[in-house]
């Protein structure tokens, strides 16, 4: 597998700065290499990871309500998905709106053309008559340019508590990018995965199959692949804590020994002491007034809360102020 220049350069400035933190810190991105996908794959298929089959449990409820509030009058709307991986619980939607004769097109946004392309032919082969138009770009980029050539109605789909790999403040921030964007009568739907039993959250991040601790190391074999690092996987453990009060749930690698770790893109030696760790993710859990703060923050307007039948997760429906 190649991966590009630049992509090679980010990683490679990810890596230089996130080292030279304290503590040492990664970025979550890093996560998704093609290995990587797969194993998260394999995450939302866990019972312990309760978030995927919340979330499609309210979708599949929710469908025909959700039909009524985007599609309005009738009149023609982009649905824009922000990350939109594998598609798959977007799919509950798109089957539903196209019965009930809905004119939409679906942009799904990525930065990786490999996903894109794979889920546009999933598409193609099981929607034919949807009508995609995917856009291979950053958010941010993306947002920007979908505003210049038409007049259509904007949804967004940010789906899957992907807002929960930022902090609360990143995500006020995320959040009001995309509501400077908005114009009247576009809404935006995301995904909030709920504060909750804390054991129940600490399993799905620390499950006895192994499945997250592989996800984690995998960041390792990614860095000895792509910058030949020299990381011994079997001397990090994975650790995942979720702390209660603030709702964040913090994934590290914990360095077993004293070790020095010879990066050969950086031509340099990286120290880690004895329990030392790398940051390697942040999932946050949110309560509801965390999310009314949100869109305070971001002047919009809370439309509905959706959430499946337990209460642990909720999809919430936001709409720019009058
Ligand atoms: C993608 N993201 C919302 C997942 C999460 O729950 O933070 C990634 C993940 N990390 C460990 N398990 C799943």
């Amino acid at each position: 597998m190649t991966i590009t220049d630049s992509k090679y350069t980010e990683v490679i400035h990810a890596v230089e700065a996130g080292f030279a933190k304290h503590p040492k810190r990664l970025p979550s991105w890093l996560f998704y290499d093609e290995a990587g996908d797969k194993i998260f794959q394999a995450i939302m298929h866990m019972p312990e990871y309760y978030l995927t089959s919340c979330e499609y449990e309210i979708l599949q409820s929710n469908k025909d309500k959700l039909y009524q509030y985007f599609s309005k009058h009738d009149d023609a709307f982009d649905l824009i998905e922000l990350g939109a991986g594998d598609g798959l619980k977007t799919e509950i939607i798109l089957r539903h709106f196209q019965d009930r004769k809905a004119a939409f097109r679906y942009m799904p946004i990525d930065v990786s053309a490999t996903v894109l392309s794979s889920l546009t032919h999933r598409l193609a082969d099981i929607l034919p008559k949807l009508v995609v138009h995917p856009v291979n770009n950053r958010y941010d980029e993306a947002l920007r340019t979908l505003y210049n050539d038409d007049v259509n109605r904007k949804v967004f789909l940010f789906l899957g508590a992907n807002i929960g790999n930022f902090d609360p403040h990143e995500a006020e921030n995320f959040v009001s990018m995309i509501a400077s964007r908005m114009r009247q009568g576009d809404q935006l739907l995301i995904g909030f995965d709920l504060k909750k039993d804390p054991r129940l959250i600490q399993a799905a991040y620390d499950d006895p199959h192994g499945i997250t601790r592989q996800f984690n190391m995998n960041l390792l074999i990614r860095l000895n692949r792509e910058l030949g690092a020299t990381f011994i996987p079997d001397q990090f453990r994975h650790y995942p804590c979720y702390d209660p009060e603030t709702g964040m749930t913090k994934s590290y690698l914990v360095s077993l020994r004293a070790q020095d770790v010879y990066i050969a893109a950086l031509q340099t030696s990286v120290h880690f002491d004895r329990w030392e760790v790398i940051h390697t993710e942040v999932s946050q859990k949110y309560d509801i007034p965390m999310i009314e703060t949100i869109a305070a923050a971001s002047e919009l307007e809370i439309v509905d809360f959706l959430y499946d039948c337990k209460h642990y997760f909720c999809d919430v429906l936001f709409k720019k102020k009058n």
